[in-house]
């Protein structure tokens, strides 16, 4: 075996095991909405590793199998098992499934526990703690904190130009447009000990990098006493 040939399994190791723990790793989530998204990639990540092989599978034997044999008796019937069936059926189980998990990413449909409006300007990201009225109990800047196990509704706005809210370990992204509100639900259910960190995921200028933030998870009741005391970090940018 070549060098390289083996040096690859542990090389492979490693570089997934880098994947799967880090601050923004969409393999190690943390809450619900990730978890359907990793499911997901794991998912396709094993279908599309089924495919190759089979595939590869058909040109090794087409390969071993030579000129001298005769051909093919029906052609035709490869063509459209594998080449219409095959992908058709591969597809619709895909929308099937993907669906299916979408209302799952987007949290819609569930009932959020608390609210809080995001708002992204260059390059900052201030953070709302609104009551039920919409009232602001408190505010944080580069910093979120979040109540384990309560579903909380993000409501992204932008002040400047398009910025995108994206935590990797609680879920997908979701654009902050200028003049419009989205909405996001997510929730932290288990992280494992280990740190959680936001991003804006899309370049938005010069100092878009600086657009990270940490998350710190509380207790929930820690939580909203911190928050109905007007957050002890609620400096407004
Ligand atoms: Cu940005």
């Amino acid at each position: 075996m070549r060098r390289s040939a083996r040096l690859f399994p542990p090389v492979a190791a490693l570089a997934l095991a880098g994947c799967r723990h880090g601050p923004q790793s969409t393999l190690d989530p943390a809450g619900p909405a990730a978890e359907a998204i990793a499911r997901t990639w794991w998912l396709m990540a094993g279908g599309a590793a089924a495919i190759w092989l089979l595939v590869m599978g058909c040109v090794v034997y087409a390969l071993l199998r030579g000129r001298n044999t005769r051909a093919l008796r029906n052609p035709q019937r490869l063509i459209v098992a594998g080449g219409l069936v095959l992908p058709t059926a591969v597809l619709l189980a895909l929308l099937a499934w993907g669906t299916a998990t979408s209302g799952r990413v987007t949290g819609l449909g569930q009932r959020p526990d608390h609210a809080i409006e995001v708002v992204a300007r260059q390059w900052t990201w201030e953070f709302r703690y609104l009551d039920d009225a919409g009232r602001v109990l408190a505010r944080s800047a580069d910093v979120l904190y979040l109540p384990r196990g309560e579903m909380v509704e993000f409501r992204v706005v932008s002040e400047d130009v398009v910025h995108s809210f994206w935590i990797p370990r609680l879920g997908g992204k979701v654009d902050a447009v200028p003049g419009r509100v989205n909405l996001l639900r997510l929730r932290v259910d288990d992280d494992g000990g280990r740190p959680i960190r936001g991003q804006c995921a899309e370049f938005c200028g010069l100092e878009h990098t600086r657009m990270a933030f940490p998350v710190q998870v509380m207790a929930p009741a820690g939580w909203r006493a911190w928050r109905d005391a007007g957050g002890t970090e609620g400096r407004a940018p």
